[in-house]
């Protein structure tokens, strides 16, 4: 079964084959003519404006994710805002630790959301995967993506820049999110 993947960040496609491997399911890259404007206000709408902008370009079954990291003390920022806190990643990991400088509490979550549309274009599942943890104050760790090296996992003393990539996939909010998503498809019987 193909399914149009509404990304074109590499590192999230790398992650969700990964995790998808043993299933049998490709996930394909947008046609051309994908490029939505995430101008909605929460994760689960940026979520739904890409997968209506990949079904528009490919009328198929859809996976969009739209994701981020959450932070208690900075009232959620990043939030919706993660992939473009700042220029870089490295810039937008320098302003967070920036705006943590003082603060005690630490908690932070990685959320993604993840929206499934059939090839009618309806939404057949909408969920979000969340993975807890801490900010730290100086990065490890060069695995990942993103936030990774300032993200401590709960229950645990490396970050998620730490984990191999395997591990990352058990634990990670894209990971939590994409079971669920697995879980329909293996109960729907698709041409
Ligand atoms: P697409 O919209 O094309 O999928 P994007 O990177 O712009 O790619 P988002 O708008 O969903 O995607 O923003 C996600 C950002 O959140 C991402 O660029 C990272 O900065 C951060 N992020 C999401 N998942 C992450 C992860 O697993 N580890 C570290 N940072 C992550």
């Amino acid at each position: 079964m193909k399914i149009v993947l509404a990304s074109s960040n590499p590192h999230k496609v790398k992650e969700i084959n990964a995790i998808v491997e043993s299933e049998n399911i490709e996930f394909i890259l947008p046609p051309e003519g994908f490029d939505p404007e995430e101008n909605g206000t929460t994760f689960e709408e940026n979520s739904l404006i890409k997968a209506q902008a990949a079904w528009e370009v490919s009328k198929t079954w859809v996976l969009a994710d739209d994701s981020g990291l959450c932070i208690e003390a900075l009232n959620g920022a990043p939030g919706i805002h993660s992939a473009r806190y700042a220029d870089s990643p490295q810039e937008r990991i320098n302003r967070v630790l920036s705006e943590m400088e003082g603060k005690t509490n630490r908690k932070a979550e990685f959320k993604c959301c993840m929206t499934l549309l059939n090839p009618a274009g309806e939404v057949a599942l909408s969920y979000t995967g969340i993975c807890k943890g801490s900010i730290i104050n100086s990065q490890k760790g060069t695995n990942g993506f993103g936030y990774d090296p300032i993200f401590l996992l709960e229950n645990s003393s490396k970050t998620m820049a730490e984990l191999s990539e395997e591990e990352k996939n058990k634990v990670s909010h894209r990971s939590v999110a994409l079971q669920r998503v697995l879980a329909f498809l293996r109960t729907v019987t698709i041409s």
